[in-house]
């Protein structure tokens, strides 16, 4: 039995969060079955086993491991068959990029969707992630996402690294996508799912590499249920 413990909403089936997300598409690169088990943030008591208190947590039979990043590197060694990493040296430099999709992606990321993502809520789960966010961040969730108009031109400037690289392949991996290409999808299925503002300008070549991402594995995160309308 191997399950995946990911964060949900109000409704169970609007399960938004990138690193969750992240795991969810190494487990089908690799092509290994699993159940997800959508959980909100109070409900930590599932968690235990893994003494974590944040998902994603894989349970693969007796074995417990969290962080989206452990979970990665604990997949390509145990299934080393469709390498997610391919190497020492890659899982290296990759937890380097983990740290730039962490801090120079995901986080100004977060206040640009940041009250989308509380009306996903239901009260007491709403209760907890404003009060935990507002005394993180400084500022009331409203006012934080606020500025996202001017935010996002600022955001799309610091994505010029990963321009350059799709500039010359068609993936963050290469030809073919693997962990890079599942930890920066992470972060846009969270701002997907949780919200109807728009990340990228439609001629941006990361929107090119985002609908192919959208599209694998049967249209995998094309299907997965947004938690709002659409558009603004
Ligand atoms: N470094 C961790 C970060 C995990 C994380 O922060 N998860 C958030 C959801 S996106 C969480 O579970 N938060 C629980 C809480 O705030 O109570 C990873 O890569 O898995």
């Amino acid at each position: 039995m191997r399950q995946l413990f990911e964060l949900c909403g109000a409704d169970r089936d609007v399960r938004y969060s990138p690193y969750t997300w992240r795991v969810r598409l190494c487990l089908l690169h690799k092509g290994l079955d699993f159940e997800g088990v959508p959980l909100r943030f109070l409900e930590k008591e599932p968690l235990e086993p893994a003494n974590s208190k944040t998902v994603p947590v894989l349970r693969d039979g007796d074995t417990w491991v969290k962080d989206s990043f452990d979970i990665a590197l604990y997949l390509d060694h145990t299934y080393p068959e469709k390498p997610l990493f391919g190497g020492a040296i890659a899982e290296g430099q990759a937890r380097v990029l983990n740290a730039y999709l962490d801090r120079t992606v995901l986080n100004p990321i977060f206040p640009m969707i940041i009250a989308d993502i509380v009306g996903l809520q239901d009260a007491g789960n709403a209760a907890y992630f404003r009060e935990s966010r507002e005394q993180r961040l400084g500022a009331t969730l409203e006012d934080l996402q606020a500025g996202r108009e001017q935010a996002v031109t600022a955001f799309r400037k610091t994505l010029s690294p990963i321009r350059a690289a799709l500039k010359a392949q068609p993936f963050l991996s290469g030809n073919a996508p693997a962990w890079a290409d599942y930890a920066l999808m992470g972060n846009f299925m969270w701002a997907r799912i949780a919200s109807p503002f728009e990340l990228l300008e439609p001629d941006d070549l990361i929107a090119g590499w985002r609908s192919r991402m959208l599209d694998l594995y049967d249209g995998h995160c094309l299907k997965a249920k947004l938690g709002h309308s659409g558009a603004a």
